[in-house]
């Protein structure tokens, strides 16, 4: 299961948001998102570019760190 980690979320609404965002994605789905540890896991059901995500994360505030 692909893992990112994400930078700047704090609380649940974070959470919240980037769920939402990588679950809008197309070909990702089942988004769990770890505040403490600041990962976000998904299952990818067809291939997502890697920039596709990472202007999804960004979009909402947040950052991708690799
Ligand atoms: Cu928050």
């Amino acid at each position: 299961m692909p893992t990112i980690k994400v930078k700047g979320m704090s609380c649940q609404h974070c959470v919240a948001s980037v769920t939402k965002a990588l679950s809008e994605i197309e070909g990702i789905s089942e988004v769990k998102v770890n505040l403490e540890e600041g990962e976000a896991t998904f299952i990818e059901g067809s291939p997502v570019a890697k920039d596709t995500i990472k202007d999804a994360i960004t979009k909402i505030g947040f950052e991708i760190v690799s």
